[in-house]
């Protein structure tokens, strides 16, 4: 069985990781269009690098919960072929023994040049003055996919999608595209469909079924 899964910031609530749009998330206390654009990094790179660099120390400190763990035992299950897609910049799928883990909106841990686009791992604290050490001039960013950018591995996302038998969402909203999107193509390509969440996401009518409660319970109950 060929099985699709996409997480969201959900999954990684429990340990200790905040989301963006839930009750005291981290869109309620930071303005995304100065955090989460292009323009605003353009416009005031020492403010986004501080809210990395606060979201960095904390993901140090946090460990993988049991949605993380049940999660990879599925993916080690020889009767599965499991794609693990995530929209998380934390590493705690990788620390819970998850191999391969597609991050389409990137990852903290890198940094990425804006100019010549090379690759280097995040210093804990990224500076407004840091530079490319391979071209020496290009500005240092955190290598994530903010709002107009193009997500990540979409070429090896769509196919998986449409030759998959399951796509199962845990702890994503539904509000962000296209991983939004992502229910219907696997509908269309006659996938099942489910939704594990804390309650019903803004795409919960576009599933054929689901598991609500903490991501630390109903993910391990699903994969055991
Ligand atoms: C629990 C739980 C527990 C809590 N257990 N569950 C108009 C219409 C359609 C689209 C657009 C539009 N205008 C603009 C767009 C495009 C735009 C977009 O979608 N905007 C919408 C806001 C409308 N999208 C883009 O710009 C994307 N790029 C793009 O579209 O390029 C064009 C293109 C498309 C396709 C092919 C080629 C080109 C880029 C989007 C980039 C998003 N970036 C961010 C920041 C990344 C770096 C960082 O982390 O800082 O990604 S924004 C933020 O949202 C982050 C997340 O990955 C993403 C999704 O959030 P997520 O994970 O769903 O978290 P929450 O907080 O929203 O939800 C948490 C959920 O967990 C809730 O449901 C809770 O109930 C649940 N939960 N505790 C289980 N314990």
């Amino acid at each position: 069985m060929r099985i699709v899964i996409l997480t969201g910031a959900g999954i990684s609530a429990e340990s200790g990781l905040g989301t963006f749009r839930d009750k005291g998330g981290l869109w309620e206390r930071h303005d995304l269009k100065d955090l989460a654009t292009p323009e605003g990094f353009a416009r005031n790179p020492a403010l986004v690098h501080d809210f990395y660099n606060m979201r960095r120390r904390t993901v140090r400190d946090a460990q993988p919960n049991p949605a993380h763990h049940a999660l990879a035992r599925l993916q080690k299950d020889k009767r599965y072929a499991v794609t693990l897609v995530t929209q998380n910049v934390d590493d705690l799928h990788e620390r819970a023994g998850s191999d391969p883990v597609i991050h389409m909106h990137g990852t903290h841990l890198v940094a990425l040049c804006a100019g010549c686009a090379h690759r280097w791992p995040a210093p804990e604290e990224m500076r407004p003055q840091d530079r490319c050490p391979a071209c020496s001039d290009g500005v240092a960013r955190p290598d994530v996919v903010w709002f107009g950018e193009t997500p990540y591995h979409l070429d090896e996302i769509l196919p998986a999608i449409a030759e998959s038998d399951l796509f199962v969402a845990i702890g994503t909203s539904g509000v962000v595209y296209p991983a939004a999107g992502f229910v219907e193509l696997a509908t269309e390509a006659g996938a099942e469909t489910l939704e594990l969440n804390l309650e019903p996401s803004y795409r919960a009518s576009a599933f054929d079924a689901a598991r609500f409660g903490p991501a630390s319970e109903v993910v391990p109950a699903w994969v055991d």
